[in-house]
Protein backbone atom coordinates (compact mmCIF):
# COMPACT_ATOMS: atom_id res chain seq x y z
CA UNK A 1 0.00 0.00 0.00
CA UNK A 2 2.75 2.65 0.74
CA UNK A 3 4.60 1.29 -2.70
CA UNK A 4 1.58 2.45 -4.74
CA UNK A 5 1.19 5.14 -2.38
CA UNK A 6 4.54 6.71 -3.19
CA UNK A 7 4.12 5.94 -6.63
CA UNK A 8 0.79 7.70 -7.07
CA UNK A 9 2.93 11.02 -5.53
CA UNK A 10 5.56 10.91 -8.10
CA UNK A 11 8.29 9.26 -6.33
CA UNK A 12 10.74 7.52 -8.88
CA UNK A 13 12.84 5.36 -6.81
CA UNK A 14 9.02 3.83 -5.73
CA UNK A 15 8.19 3.66 -9.37
CA UNK A 16 11.38 1.79 -10.00
CA UNK A 17 11.36 -0.69 -6.68
CA UNK A 18 7.31 -1.31 -7.92
CA UNK A 19 8.31 -2.28 -11.43
CA UNK A 20 10.81 -4.90 -9.82
CA UNK A 21 8.05 -5.96 -7.16
CA UNK A 22 5.76 -6.51 -10.40
CA UNK A 23 8.05 -8.08 -12.77
CA UNK A 24 9.24 -10.51 -9.83
CA UNK A 25 5.00 -11.21 -9.22
CA UNK A 26 5.54 -10.35 -5.87
CA UNK A 27 2.88 -10.53 -2.55
CA UNK A 28 3.76 -6.66 -2.68
CA UNK A 29 3.86 -6.01 -6.21
CA UNK A 30 0.53 -7.32 -6.74
CA UNK A 31 -0.77 -5.51 -3.75
CA UNK A 32 0.60 -2.29 -4.98
CA UNK A 33 -1.09 -3.42 -8.35
CA UNK A 34 -4.75 -4.00 -6.61
CA UNK A 35 -4.18 -0.20 -5.19
CA UNK A 36 -3.11 1.15 -8.50
CA UNK A 37 -6.04 -0.26 -10.51
CA UNK A 38 -8.50 2.73 -10.26
CA UNK A 39 -5.74 5.13 -11.00
CA UNK A 40 -5.22 3.60 -14.93
CA UNK A 41 -7.47 3.75 -18.38
CA UNK A 42 -5.95 7.29 -18.76
CA UNK A 43 -2.53 5.87 -20.77
CA UNK A 44 -2.23 5.51 -24.47
CA UNK A 45 -0.35 2.48 -24.63
CA UNK A 46 1.77 2.34 -28.18
CA UNK A 47 2.94 -0.45 -29.44
CA UNK A 48 6.40 -0.54 -31.91
CA UNK A 49 7.48 -4.02 -32.82
CA UNK A 50 8.85 -5.31 -35.65
CA UNK A 51 12.43 -7.44 -37.48
CA UNK A 52 15.32 -7.61 -34.67
CA UNK A 53 17.64 -4.21 -36.09
CA UNK A 54 15.01 -2.08 -37.93
CA UNK A 55 15.43 0.65 -35.88
CA UNK A 56 12.56 0.05 -33.42
CA UNK A 57 14.65 1.45 -30.06
CA UNK A 58 15.89 4.23 -32.37
CA UNK A 59 12.62 5.32 -33.12
CA UNK A 60 11.49 4.71 -29.90
CA UNK A 61 13.51 7.26 -28.28
CA UNK A 62 12.96 9.79 -31.02
CA UNK A 63 9.59 9.31 -30.52
CA UNK A 64 10.02 9.68 -26.78
CA UNK A 65 11.81 13.09 -27.67
CA UNK A 66 9.13 14.36 -29.53
CA UNK A 67 6.43 14.10 -27.40
CA UNK A 68 8.05 15.05 -24.89
CA UNK A 69 8.40 18.66 -26.80
CA UNK A 70 4.79 18.45 -27.09
CA UNK A 71 5.20 18.51 -22.83
CA UNK A 72 3.66 14.88 -22.48
CA UNK A 73 4.94 12.55 -19.79
CA UNK A 74 6.51 9.38 -21.55
CA UNK A 75 7.13 5.91 -20.63
CA UNK A 76 9.49 3.17 -22.32
CA UNK A 77 8.78 -0.72 -21.95
CA UNK A 78 11.30 -1.82 -24.18
CA UNK A 79 10.96 -5.88 -24.12
CA UNK A 80 13.63 -7.85 -24.72
CA UNK A 81 12.77 -11.64 -25.47
CA UNK A 82 16.56 -12.58 -26.55
CA UNK A 83 18.72 -15.00 -24.96
CA UNK A 84 18.86 -13.73 -21.36
CA UNK A 85 22.27 -14.52 -21.18
CA UNK A 86 24.11 -11.97 -23.19
CA UNK A 87 22.48 -8.57 -22.28
CA UNK A 88 23.75 -6.74 -24.82
CA UNK A 89 20.31 -5.84 -26.20
CA UNK A 90 19.28 -4.55 -23.30
CA UNK A 91 22.63 -2.71 -22.34
CA UNK A 92 22.64 -1.36 -25.87
CA UNK A 93 19.41 -0.03 -25.82
CA UNK A 94 20.07 1.88 -22.23
CA UNK A 95 23.16 3.35 -24.17
CA UNK A 96 20.57 4.74 -27.26
CA UNK A 97 18.56 6.12 -25.06
CA UNK A 98 21.11 8.56 -23.06
CA UNK A 99 19.32 11.70 -24.58
CA UNK A 100 16.52 11.12 -22.46
CA UNK A 101 18.00 10.27 -19.38
CA UNK A 102 17.80 12.80 -16.93
CA UNK A 103 14.13 13.94 -18.17
CA UNK A 104 12.16 13.51 -14.73
CA UNK A 105 8.84 13.38 -17.32
CA UNK A 106 10.42 10.45 -19.27
CA UNK A 107 11.20 6.70 -17.63
CA UNK A 108 12.79 3.73 -19.20
CA UNK A 109 12.06 0.43 -18.57
CA UNK A 110 14.15 -2.39 -19.79
CA UNK A 111 12.58 -5.94 -19.31
CA UNK A 112 14.58 -9.23 -19.74
CA UNK A 113 12.12 -11.90 -20.63
CA UNK A 114 13.87 -14.13 -18.37
CA UNK A 115 12.13 -11.69 -15.22
CA UNK A 116 9.10 -12.21 -16.50
CA UNK A 117 8.09 -14.93 -14.68
CA UNK A 118 4.47 -16.55 -16.28
CA UNK A 119 3.89 -14.70 -18.83
CA UNK A 120 5.70 -11.96 -20.52
CA UNK A 121 2.41 -10.51 -21.95
CA UNK A 122 0.71 -10.29 -18.39
CA UNK A 123 3.94 -8.77 -17.17
CA UNK A 124 4.02 -6.10 -19.86
CA UNK A 125 0.32 -5.48 -18.99
CA UNK A 126 0.94 -5.07 -15.84
CA UNK A 127 4.10 -3.02 -15.90
CA UNK A 128 2.14 -0.47 -18.39
CA UNK A 129 -0.81 -0.43 -15.53
CA UNK A 130 1.98 0.86 -13.28
CA UNK A 131 3.16 3.69 -15.82
CA UNK A 132 -0.56 4.43 -16.56
CA UNK A 133 -1.33 4.86 -12.38
CA UNK A 134 2.00 6.72 -12.22
CA UNK A 135 0.39 9.77 -14.14
CA UNK A 136 2.33 8.71 -17.58
CA UNK A 137 0.32 10.06 -20.82
CA UNK A 138 2.23 7.87 -23.89
CA UNK A 139 3.90 4.21 -23.07
CA UNK A 140 6.05 3.25 -25.80
CA UNK A 141 6.30 -0.37 -25.75
CA UNK A 142 9.26 -1.79 -27.83
CA UNK A 143 8.67 -5.74 -28.76
CA UNK A 144 10.77 -7.60 -31.31
CA UNK A 145 7.87 -8.92 -33.75
CA UNK A 146 9.03 -13.09 -33.63
CA UNK A 147 6.11 -14.89 -32.34
CA UNK A 148 2.94 -15.58 -30.39
CA UNK A 149 4.33 -13.61 -27.66
CA UNK A 150 4.83 -10.60 -29.10
CA UNK A 151 1.55 -10.24 -30.86
CA UNK A 152 0.00 -11.15 -27.22
CA UNK A 153 2.17 -7.29 -26.53
CA UNK A 154 1.08 -5.49 -29.45
CA UNK A 155 -2.36 -7.04 -28.48
CA UNK A 156 -2.26 -4.95 -25.49
CA UNK A 157 -1.84 -1.52 -27.39
CA UNK A 158 -4.00 1.09 -28.54
CA UNK A 159 -2.15 1.83 -31.48
CA UNK A 160 0.22 -0.63 -32.37
CA UNK A 161 3.33 0.61 -34.79
CA UNK A 162 4.73 -2.25 -37.01
CA UNK A 163 8.41 -1.50 -38.22
CA UNK A 164 9.99 -2.66 -41.70
CA UNK A 165 13.27 -1.43 -43.25
CA UNK A 166 14.45 -1.76 -46.70
CA UNK A 167 16.04 -4.81 -47.71
CA UNK A 168 15.32 -6.75 -44.61
CA UNK A 169 13.35 -9.25 -46.89
CA UNK A 170 11.06 -7.52 -49.23
CA UNK A 171 9.00 -11.22 -49.66
CA UNK A 172 7.89 -9.22 -45.98
CA UNK A 173 8.29 -11.77 -43.47
CA UNK A 174 5.54 -10.07 -41.20
CA UNK A 175 2.98 -10.96 -43.27
CA UNK A 176 4.02 -14.51 -42.81
CA UNK A 177 4.00 -13.72 -38.65
CA UNK A 178 0.50 -12.10 -39.39
CA UNK A 179 2.01 -9.08 -38.01
CA UNK A 180 0.44 -6.36 -40.28
CA UNK A 181 -3.21 -7.75 -39.14
CA UNK A 182 -1.97 -5.67 -36.03
CA UNK A 183 -0.82 -3.06 -37.43
CA UNK A 184 -2.56 0.63 -37.18
CA UNK A 185 0.81 1.94 -38.44
CA UNK A 186 3.16 0.92 -40.90
CA UNK A 187 6.69 2.52 -40.70
CA UNK A 188 9.38 2.32 -42.91
CA UNK A 189 12.35 3.16 -41.13
CA UNK A 190 15.78 3.47 -42.47
CA UNK A 191 14.42 5.49 -45.27
CA UNK A 192 17.83 6.64 -45.73
CA UNK A 193 18.70 3.15 -47.60
CA UNK A 194 18.16 2.17 -50.88
CA UNK A 195 15.02 -0.07 -51.39
CA UNK A 196 13.18 2.13 -49.84
CA UNK A 197 10.31 2.46 -52.47
CA UNK A 198 10.41 -1.62 -53.03
CA UNK A 199 9.57 -2.05 -49.63
CA UNK A 200 6.71 0.88 -49.31
CA UNK A 201 5.19 -0.68 -52.31
CA UNK A 202 5.18 -4.14 -50.96
CA UNK A 203 3.70 -2.93 -47.80
CA UNK A 204 1.13 -0.31 -50.03
CA UNK A 205 0.37 -3.76 -51.82
CA UNK A 206 -0.15 -6.09 -49.00
CA UNK A 207 -2.84 -3.65 -47.64
CA UNK A 208 -4.44 -3.44 -50.63
CA UNK A 209 -5.09 -7.09 -51.15
CA UNK A 210 -5.29 -8.04 -47.19
CA UNK A 211 -7.78 -4.84 -46.86
CA UNK A 212 -8.59 -6.23 -43.44
CA UNK A 213 -11.93 -5.06 -42.68
CA UNK A 214 -11.48 -2.76 -38.83
CA UNK A 215 -14.00 -5.18 -37.30
CA UNK A 216 -12.23 -7.83 -38.19
CA UNK A 217 -8.81 -7.33 -37.03
CA UNK A 218 -6.90 -9.31 -34.33
CA UNK A 219 -6.75 -6.99 -31.71
CA UNK A 220 -10.60 -5.90 -31.67
CA UNK A 221 -11.98 -8.81 -31.07
CA UNK A 222 -15.29 -6.79 -32.24
CA UNK A 223 -18.03 -8.40 -34.02
CA UNK A 224 -18.77 -6.44 -37.48
CA UNK A 225 -22.07 -5.62 -36.47
CA UNK A 226 -21.39 -3.07 -33.73
CA UNK A 227 -20.10 -1.14 -35.95
CA UNK A 228 -23.01 0.34 -37.59
CA UNK A 229 -22.84 4.09 -37.13
CA UNK A 230 -21.43 4.67 -40.34
CA UNK A 231 -18.32 4.09 -42.26
CA UNK A 232 -16.47 7.08 -41.75
CA UNK A 233 -15.92 7.14 -38.16
CA UNK A 234 -15.31 3.66 -38.11
CA UNK A 235 -12.43 3.11 -40.40
CA UNK A 236 -9.28 3.80 -39.92
CA UNK A 237 -6.77 3.88 -43.01
CA UNK A 238 -3.44 2.25 -42.28
CA UNK A 239 -0.85 5.03 -42.93
CA UNK A 240 2.97 3.80 -44.08
CA UNK A 241 4.98 6.75 -42.94
CA UNK A 242 8.59 6.89 -44.44
CA UNK A 243 11.11 7.63 -41.25
CA UNK A 244 15.13 7.79 -40.34
CA UNK A 245 15.51 7.71 -37.04
CA UNK A 246 19.24 8.90 -37.13
CA UNK A 247 17.85 12.01 -37.87
CA UNK A 248 14.51 12.62 -37.55
CA UNK A 249 12.95 12.38 -40.50
CA UNK A 250 9.00 11.54 -41.11
CA UNK A 251 9.28 11.58 -36.56
CA UNK A 252 6.71 14.32 -36.81
CA UNK A 253 4.52 13.11 -38.94
CA UNK A 254 4.40 9.82 -37.14
CA UNK A 255 3.82 11.19 -33.88
CA UNK A 256 0.61 13.02 -35.67
CA UNK A 257 -0.32 9.89 -37.19
CA UNK A 258 -0.35 8.07 -33.47
CA UNK A 259 -2.42 11.21 -31.96
CA UNK A 260 -4.53 11.10 -34.76
CA UNK A 261 -4.80 7.31 -34.07
CA UNK A 262 -5.85 7.97 -30.48
CA UNK A 263 -8.49 10.68 -31.46
CA UNK A 264 -10.00 7.73 -33.66
CA UNK A 265 -10.16 5.55 -31.50
CA UNK A 266 -12.10 7.77 -29.18
CA UNK A 267 -14.26 8.77 -31.84
CA UNK A 268 -14.88 5.49 -33.15
CA UNK A 269 -15.49 4.01 -29.86
CA UNK A 270 -13.01 1.77 -30.30
CA UNK A 271 -10.97 3.40 -27.17
CA UNK A 272 -13.57 1.66 -24.84
CA UNK A 273 -14.26 -1.63 -26.94
CA UNK A 274 -10.28 -2.34 -26.95
CA UNK A 275 -10.14 -1.77 -23.70
CA UNK A 276 -12.13 -4.22 -22.63
CA UNK A 277 -10.95 -6.52 -24.94
CA UNK A 278 -7.67 -5.83 -23.39
CA UNK A 279 -8.92 -6.20 -19.32
CA UNK A 280 -10.82 -9.37 -20.56
CA UNK A 281 -7.96 -11.54 -22.06
CA UNK A 282 -5.93 -9.98 -18.76
CA UNK A 283 -8.27 -11.51 -16.22
CA UNK A 284 -8.46 -14.73 -18.34
CA UNK A 285 -4.88 -14.99 -18.40
CA UNK A 286 -4.32 -14.51 -14.84
CA UNK A 287 -7.45 -16.60 -14.21
CA UNK A 288 -5.12 -19.42 -15.95
CA UNK A 289 -1.88 -18.57 -14.04
CA UNK A 290 -3.79 -18.39 -10.50
CA UNK A 291 -5.52 -22.18 -11.30
CA UNK A 292 -2.12 -23.34 -12.24
CA UNK A 293 -0.26 -22.11 -9.43
CA UNK A 294 -3.28 -23.47 -6.87
CA UNK A 295 -3.23 -26.34 -9.29
CA UNK A 296 0.21 -26.88 -7.99
CA UNK A 297 0.22 -26.04 -4.62
CA UNK A 298 -2.30 -28.39 -3.70
CA UNK A 299 -0.01 -31.46 -5.16
CA UNK A 300 1.88 -33.59 -2.38
CA UNK A 301 5.61 -32.71 -2.85
CA UNK A 302 6.87 -34.69 -5.93
CA UNK A 303 3.41 -35.83 -7.01
CA UNK A 304 4.27 -34.04 -10.14
CA UNK A 305 7.51 -35.04 -11.25
CA UNK A 306 6.30 -38.93 -10.59
CA UNK A 307 3.56 -38.22 -12.88
CA UNK A 308 5.76 -36.15 -15.46
CA UNK A 309 8.40 -39.14 -15.69
CA UNK A 310 5.57 -42.01 -16.17
CA UNK A 311 4.77 -39.49 -19.21
CA UNK A 312 8.37 -39.34 -20.32
CA UNK A 313 8.66 -43.33 -20.07
CA UNK A 314 5.10 -43.21 -22.29
CA UNK A 315 3.58 -45.41 -19.50
CA UNK A 316 0.85 -42.48 -19.19
CA UNK A 317 -0.59 -40.52 -21.65
CA UNK A 318 -0.69 -36.23 -21.06
CA UNK A 319 -4.47 -36.79 -21.33
CA UNK A 320 -4.15 -39.58 -18.64
CA UNK A 321 -1.64 -37.35 -16.67
CA UNK A 322 -3.74 -34.66 -15.87
CA UNK A 323 -6.35 -36.92 -14.73
CA UNK A 324 -4.02 -38.86 -12.43
CA UNK A 325 -3.06 -35.27 -10.79
CA UNK A 326 -6.39 -33.66 -10.67
CA UNK A 327 -7.70 -37.18 -8.83
CA UNK A 328 -4.48 -36.56 -6.42
CA UNK A 329 -5.74 -32.81 -5.40
CA UNK A 330 -9.29 -33.72 -5.48
CA UNK A 331 -8.60 -36.19 -2.47
CA UNK A 332 -5.66 -34.22 -0.53
CA UNK A 333 -7.65 -31.06 -1.58
CA UNK A 334 -9.09 -30.64 2.03
CA UNK A 335 -5.54 -31.51 4.26
CA UNK A 336 -3.12 -29.87 1.80
CA UNK A 337 0.95 -30.85 2.61
CA UNK A 338 3.16 -29.76 4.85
CA UNK A 339 4.23 -26.34 3.48
CA UNK A 340 2.32 -27.12 0.23
CA UNK A 341 0.00 -23.97 0.01
CA UNK A 342 1.49 -20.95 -0.08
CA UNK A 343 -0.11 -17.50 -1.35
N1 LIG B 1 20.75 4.02 -41.86
C1 LIG B 1 19.93 4.00 -40.83
N2 LIG B 1 20.25 3.25 -39.75
C2 LIG B 1 19.39 3.24 -38.71
C3 LIG B 1 18.19 3.97 -38.71
N3 LIG B 1 17.54 3.73 -37.54
C4 LIG B 1 18.33 2.90 -36.85
N4 LIG B 1 19.45 2.60 -37.53
C5 LIG B 1 20.55 1.73 -37.11
O1 LIG B 1 20.10 0.39 -37.10
C6 LIG B 1 20.69 -0.34 -36.03
C7 LIG B 1 19.60 -0.99 -35.19
O2 LIG B 1 18.85 0.03 -34.57
P1 LIG B 1 17.98 -0.26 -33.30
O3 LIG B 1 17.24 0.99 -32.99
O4 LIG B 1 18.78 -0.89 -32.23
O5 LIG B 1 17.00 -1.37 -33.88
P2 LIG B 1 16.00 -2.31 -33.08
O6 LIG B 1 14.92 -2.62 -34.03
O7 LIG B 1 15.63 -1.69 -31.80
O8 LIG B 1 16.89 -3.57 -32.80
P3 LIG B 1 16.55 -4.79 -31.81
O9 LIG B 1 15.99 -4.20 -30.54
O10 LIG B 1 17.87 -5.45 -31.59
O11 LIG B 1 15.58 -5.66 -32.53
C8 LIG B 1 21.52 0.66 -35.25
O12 LIG B 1 22.85 0.53 -35.64
C9 LIG B 1 20.95 1.99 -35.66
O13 LIG B 1 21.90 3.03 -35.58
C10 LIG B 1 17.88 4.75 -39.87
O14 LIG B 1 16.84 5.40 -39.96
N5 LIG B 1 18.77 4.72 -40.89
MG1 LIG C 1 15.72 -2.44 -29.82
Amino acid sequence: MMLAASVLDGDRLALARLLTHVENDTADGRTALRALFPHTGQAHLVGITGAPGTGKSSLVNRLALHFRTLNKRVAIVAVDPSSPFTGGAVLGDRVRMKDLSGDRDVFIRSMASRGALGGLARTTASIAQVFDAAGYEIILIETVGAGQGEVDIARLAHTTLVVEAPGLGDDIQAIKAGILEIADILVVNKADRPGVETTEKALRSVLELAHIPESERAHHGTPPEIDSAGPTAHSWNVPIQRTVSLDGLGISELADHILRHYSFLHTSNQWIKRNEVRLAAEVDSVLQHMLVLEFHSRLPEGRYNDVMRQVFARRLSPGEAVESLLDGTRGEHAEPVDGGRQR
